[in-house]
């Protein structure tokens, strides 16, 4: 236990570890920086030992990998899975969904012919037990080209996925979008993806280290579309140039190939047709009990 003190401060708020001071975890969940007490990792082990977490905890203990099974109920011991990319889910080890990726199904000519073409992604968002967290890391890109596609010159930055959304508003409701412009931080608030028909366009992102998808988790990928748009969450109120653009949404197994066309360690989630905005889509884990 902690001995409270006096200068006991407000937990920070994290979405991963990487965001808390040394000695401290993130509580995904909880969204909070919390003291470590247990272990998180194996790194956090001595020797050959292995973090065990039991279901529920956030927190293990380091424990000889003699003394646990992954097939037995024995939580998350996670050293215990020796291949590539395994972790102990469920009581089976197994490579788990660590990857999201949204490609371009944009065919309309005119969502194309611009320099803003196809899916204007700004953010890749994560939503489990009411918490969320955002897309980390870019493990692919590509921008899709098309016959009669304009040049992508206002958002050609596939990082732009990265973190909370920099160009529609943070509130969950309708309201203006910060819309490219020439500075540098305006070209980078979003990522266009490109048409969806000849080469297809799309961005895989990744949510931290040990992070994967879990059974119900909704994926809520920010497309920049006008308010109004049929069946999007919100929308920009601000602008009708911002067109709908369609997408669809993949989980992926680490892979050193992250294009989610044609791959078959990728499932997709759901498609927005013709139609972008903002939509959720769940995850349904194909291995779940
Ligand atoms: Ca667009
Ligand atoms: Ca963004
Ligand atoms: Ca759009």
């Amino acid at each position: 236990m902690i001995a409270c003190s006096d200068d006991e401060t407000e937990a920070e708020p994290c979405t991963t570890d990487e965001q808390c001071d040394e000695g401290f975890t993130c509580n995904v969940s909880a969204g909070v920086c919390e003291e470590i007490t247990g272990c998180t990792t194996d790194e956090q082990c001595e020797g050959d030992l292995i973090c065990v977490i039991l279901d529920g905890a956030t927190t293990g203990t380091c424990t000889e990998p003699s003394e646990v099974s992954c097939d037995s109920g024995d939580g998350d011991p996670r050293g215990l899975c020796t291949g590539a990319g395994e972790f102990c889910i469920n009581d089976a080890c197994r490579v788990p969904f660590t990857l999201v990726s949204v490609a371009s199904n944009t065919t309309v000519a005119a969502d194309f012919s611009a320099s803003n073409p196809g899916p204007d992604v700004d953010a890749i968002e994560i939503i489990r037990g009411g918490q969320s967290v955002w897309a980390m890391t870019v493990e692919g890109s590509r921008i899709g080209t098309v016959a009669g596609q304009g040049e992508n010159t206002n958002c050609q930055n596939p990082a732009s996925v990265v973190g909370e959304p920099k160009s529609m508003p943070r509130n969950g409701q309708d309201g203006q979008c910060t819309l490219s412009g020439t500075s540098e931080e305006d070209r980078n608030r979003y990522f266009c993806l490109g048409g969806g028909t000849t080469t297809i366009g799309y961005v895989t992102v990744s949510f931290g280290d040990d992070f994967y998808l879990m059974d119900g988790d909704q994926i809520r990928v920010w497309e920049l579309a006008p308010v109004g748009t049929t069946g999007s969450e919100f929308g920009c109120s601000n602008t009708t140039t911002q067109r709908n653009d369609g997408y669809s949404v993949f989980a992926g197994t680490q892979s050193t190939n992250t294009d989610p066309i044609g791959n078959n360690a990728f499932i997709e989630l759901g498609a927005t047709g013709d139609q972008g905005g903002v939509f959720r889509f769940t995850f349904n884990d194909p291995d779940a009990e």
